[in-house]
């Protein structure tokens, strides 16, 4: 820390910062983890600037050893360290020290990466504990210290032999002002390759000096090879091969749109919008007119070639489905809206790309109609799929409304309490099982649901015949939730919901398709952590006047090993069930059926597995059994292993 009375100079520097370190969240969002690493990129934005101004072609981001201090680097021209015009100060150390607004500094007004031009430095020196600025530029090399926001040196000409140009700063976060100081390196990592990926011709080198690691990123097919990145990363499969790109400058506007579209098979929609190469989380008015540009030219292409089928609606949602795109707009003077900041505002934003896109769209599809029929076949499916959704989802909640218990259905054995918290719903095959499970339950809390026809393949089935499934429309009226779009989920009659088969290929069996029903019909059960899969013993083991369970061959052979290490002569009496109908009511009490006592598998699909697990429903579900059954009982290995 430096010791130094302050001069008037300095004192005029303080207040210009003052405000950034008094309500930062005003400047970078907030004082957390993604507060912090706006300082970077705050800082790499401003070499992009250089970079794309066509004056910088290498940008070098150091993370330090201790995780906590950056060091940016580019090979432009330098930061002017000449003495400003106005201010008889080195321009250096204005550009760090006062807020400034974008272009200020010089009048071409060109557009900028972040639009903003070196406007980010000062709030990065005012929230730092110690930044440094290297500067090469006019032969020497010139170097300034700061501590947050305050110069604790002049600007030192430390050598004059230099031919090189270029800027680097370093800076340590104040650690009074962000709850941590730790950088991440893979979030700053990836932000830095998108970086490169919207700007083909940057080179980014990032170097992690904890893990002794060097990347270079460099991708020469910007956008086009991001969306392949995305595709990949998503495992969203396209239904036609060549994207959409359009790449256009407005010049009468200031601007430039870039940007990329395919359909996918994809049940969502994946956009990654861009301002100036700034990602915006948050969308705005560039996203607006990209998703009003695609429904226009979608809708138009389709009436115009007669391809929508009679009586069919097909909503914006379903002309949306499936698309992964990318929009990066060029514009000058963006204005962000938020607390983050990460959402455009500027009205024009909205005319213009829709403008722009919605002609060349149509012009795309008129010329590619084989790609036009692609997607219009991938929109009516979508359609579709929600129209018989909706009609099947009215007729069980017709059916459902006439009164909570009167309408329940008559096989369901169902607990006393009203409290779904506490409440669970057995689902069980078979009556005899059933009928054990009703004998061992704990009625105040756990309803018995027994299954005795086919459970339908809902995967294969249109909604209409789902409802129709006797023992579909049972569990759905049951759980009293309702199903598709309709589904409530504050009208769930259970918290939890436990599938209770046999142990074996017929159980299996019933439980994928069970899980394919709720996964497609009504996935917020699964998402919210409501499903279960019970884990009946399919051996018992008795031994030295102890009752032991083993859930398979493998927990057998590992019970018995442990009973004959411990007792080489213990008699030992092996009886392996041949389904839960001739477990006796205090046998699948003890072992199935007690929270106390019983093993249950939580159903859960984490995030990155999300896509995936569509793709192996709609492929394995659909047609191939053997394919089908590999799935049931690799997965069933992969449930998380829970004690409840
Ligand atoms: C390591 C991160 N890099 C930077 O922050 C950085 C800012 C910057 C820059 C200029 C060149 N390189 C830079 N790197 C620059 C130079 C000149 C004109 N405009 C920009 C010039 O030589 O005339 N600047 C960003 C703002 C400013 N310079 C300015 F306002 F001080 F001019």
């Amino acid at each position: 820390m430096s010791t130094k009375t302050y001069t008037g100079k300095d004192i005029q520097v303080l207040e210009g910062l003052d405000p950034v370190r008094k309500r930062p969240g005003m400047y970078i969002g907030g004082t957390g983890k993604p507060g912090l690493h706006h300082l970077v990129w705050e800082i790499v934005d401003n070499a992009v600037d250089e970079a794309s101004n066509g004056h910088a072609t290498y940008i070098e981001v150091v993370l330090h050893r201790d995780g906590k201090s950056i060091t940016v680097t580019d090979n432009g021209r330098g930061i002017p360290v000449d003495l400003h015009p106005t201010k008889k100060i080195p321009t250096l150390q204005v550009i760090l020290t006062t807020l400034h607004a974008g272009g200020k500094f010089d009048n071409s007004n060109y557009i900028t990466s972040g639009g903003l031009h070196g406007v980010g430095a000062s709030v990065v020196n005012a929230l730092s504990e110690e930044l440094v600025a290297i500067i090469k530029r006019d032969g020497g090399t010139f170097e300034q210290h700061y501590a947050r926001g305050i110069p604790v040196s002049k600007l030192k000409k430390t050598s004059s032999t230099t031919r090189k140009t270029g800027t680097s700063i370093f800076f340590r976060p104040d650690s009074e002002i962000f709850e941590s100081t730790e950088f991440d390196a893979d979030r700053i990592r990836e932000a830095l390759e998108i970086k490169t990926y919207l700007n083909g011709a940057l080179r980014i080198v990032f170097k992690d000096e904890a893990k002794g690691e060097t990347l270079e990123f460099f991708h020469e097919g910007g956008i086009a090879e991001y969306q392949e990145y995305l595709l990949n990363d998503l495992n969203a499969r396209p239904v036609h091969e060549n994207a959409f790109l359009l790449k256009q400058d407005e010049i009468r506007l200031g601007s430039r749109v870039e940007l990329v579209l395919q359909w996918t098979e994809s049940p969502k929609e994946h956009i990654k919008s861009f301002v100036n190469g700034i990602p915006t989380v948050d969308g705005g008015t560039h996203e607006q007119g990209f998703r009003d540009a695609i429904r226009s030219a979608i809708r138009s292409y389709m009436d115009t070639h007669d391809l929508i089928p009679r009586k069919l609606d097909i909503g914006s949602d379903d002309i949306r489905e499936g698309i992964v795109g990318i929009i990066n707009l060029f514009m000058v003077d963006p204005q962000f809206q938020g607390q983050t900041k990460e959402k455009l505002n500027n009205p024009s934003a909205r005319a213009l790309v829709s403008g722009v896109l919605r002609l060349e769209l149509e012009q795309f599809l008129n010329r590619h109609p084989s790609t036009g029929d692609a997607i219009a076949t991938r929109v009516i499916q979508s359609a579709k799929a929600r129209h018989a959704s909706r009609a099947a989802a009215s007729s069980v909640r017709r059916k459902s409304n006439v009164s909570h218990r009167l309408n329940l259905p008559g096989k369901l054995a169902d607990c006393s309490s009203t409290d779904p918290t506490e409440s669970e719903l057995f689902i069980v095959e078979g009556d005899s099982a059933g009928g054990s499970a009703k004998q061992g339950r704990d009625r105040m809390y756990q309803a018995i649901l027994p299954l005795r026809g086919k459970v339908l393949n809902a995967e294969q089935a249109s909604l209409k015949k789902v409802v129709e499934n006797k023992e579909l429309s049972n569990i759905v009226l049951a759980l009293g939730c309702g199903i598709g779009e309709q589904l409530d989920l504050s009208r769930l009659r259970y918290h939890r919901i436990i599938l209770l088969m046999d142990a074996d290929t017929d159980g299996l069996h019933i439980t994928t398709l069970l899980l394919t029903f709720f996964y497609r019909y009504m996935r917020p059960l699964i998402d919210e952590g409501y499903i279960y899969i019970a884990q009946p013993p399919l051996f018992r083991i008795d031994a030295a006047k102890k009752t032991y369970w083993a859930l398979d061959e493998e927990d057998r052979d590992a019970i018995i090993a442990k009973i004959e290490s411990k007792n080489r002569k213990a008699k030992i009496d092996l009886q392996r069930f041949k389904g839960l109908g001739e477990m006796m009511p205090a046998t699948l009490k003890a072992t199935t059926l007690d929270p106390e006592k019983r093993r249950l598998l939580r159903v859960i699909i984490p995030d990155e597995f999300r896509l995936e697990t569509e793709n192996t429903i709609s492929d394995l579900m659909g047609k191939d059994p053997s394919a089908r059954f590999r799935f049931i009982m690799q997965h069933a290995y992969e449930a998380e292993d829970l004690d409840v």
